[in-house]
């Protein structure tokens, strides 16, 4: 009997409204229709009651020391770690819209430090890919409803992309720049065919964390 396969997890970086939303949607419907059991879900996860305080922070209902929110959006990856890593061992593959290099990207912008931030992510599994959805803020604020949650705002999203940039950089190994401007279908297109080829290559290598 051949040994059970593990799935992989895919992560969507990017500023807000970059379209990952749209590409993670796509990219789970297509990995279905071919058979591969795959799942999707995002952080942060506001059901959770972690994920209920973040929401009254985003939606500017709730104000939170800059330190204290950073902690909350870790914990909402940390408290969803144990059953993500059961589904992936379980053979399902993970699509993930937004992860730890969000953690890091938004609180950096507001002038945290980069080491404090990315600290409390260590051990957090490791993504097999990161698409990063690329595009200059100006552009994606022309999207509709930008401007709607606390961080919509384009100068401070200029911020958060060159600190996606500096991670990008530093993570190359597995990071995948996109130009975030093209259409959803070339998008899809090139997401797609790397996703593909990614599958069979992580199914027998053991889970990573993040160090
Ligand atoms: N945050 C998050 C932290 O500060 N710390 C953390 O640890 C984490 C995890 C909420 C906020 O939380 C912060 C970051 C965020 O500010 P969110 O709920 O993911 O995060 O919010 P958004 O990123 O704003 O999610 P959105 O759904 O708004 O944007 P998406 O998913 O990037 O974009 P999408 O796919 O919804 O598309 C936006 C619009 O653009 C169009 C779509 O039709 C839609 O109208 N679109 C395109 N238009 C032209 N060309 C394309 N290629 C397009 N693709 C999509």
């Amino acid at each position: 009997m051949s040994p059970l396969k593990r799935g992989a997890l895919i992560v969507f970086e990017g500023c807000d409204r970059s379209g990952k939303s749209t590409q993670s949607r796509r990219l789970a419907e297509l990995l279905k229709s071919k058979g591969i059991p795959t799942e999707s879900l995002n952080f942060p996860a506001r059901s959770t009651n972690i994920g209920q305080v973040v929401n009254g922070y985003l939606t500017n209902s709730k104000d939170l020391p800059d330190e204290v929110i950073h902690l909350l959006f870790t914990s909402n990856r940390w408290e969803l770690m144990g059953k993500l890593r059961q589904k992936l061992l379980a053979g399902t593959t993970l699509i993930v819209d937004r992860y730890s290099y969000s953690g890091v990207a938004y609180s950096v912008a507001k002038g945290m430090d980069f080491e404090w931030c990315y600290a409390p992510e260590r051990g957090l599994i490791k993504p097999d890919a990161v698409f990063y959805l690329r595009a200059a803020p100006e552009s994606l604020a022309k999207r509709s409803e930008f401007g709607e949650e606390r961080y919509e705002k384009v100068e401070f999203q200029s911020r958060v992309s060159a600190v996606f940039d500096r991670i990008c950089s530093n993570e190359s190994t597995y990071w995948h720049q996109l130009d975030a401007s093209q259409t959803a279908d070339d998008l899809h297109s090139l997401i797609a065919g790397t996703a593909e080829k990614l599958l069979p290559q992580v199914a027998t290598q053991p889970l990573d964390k993040l160090s």
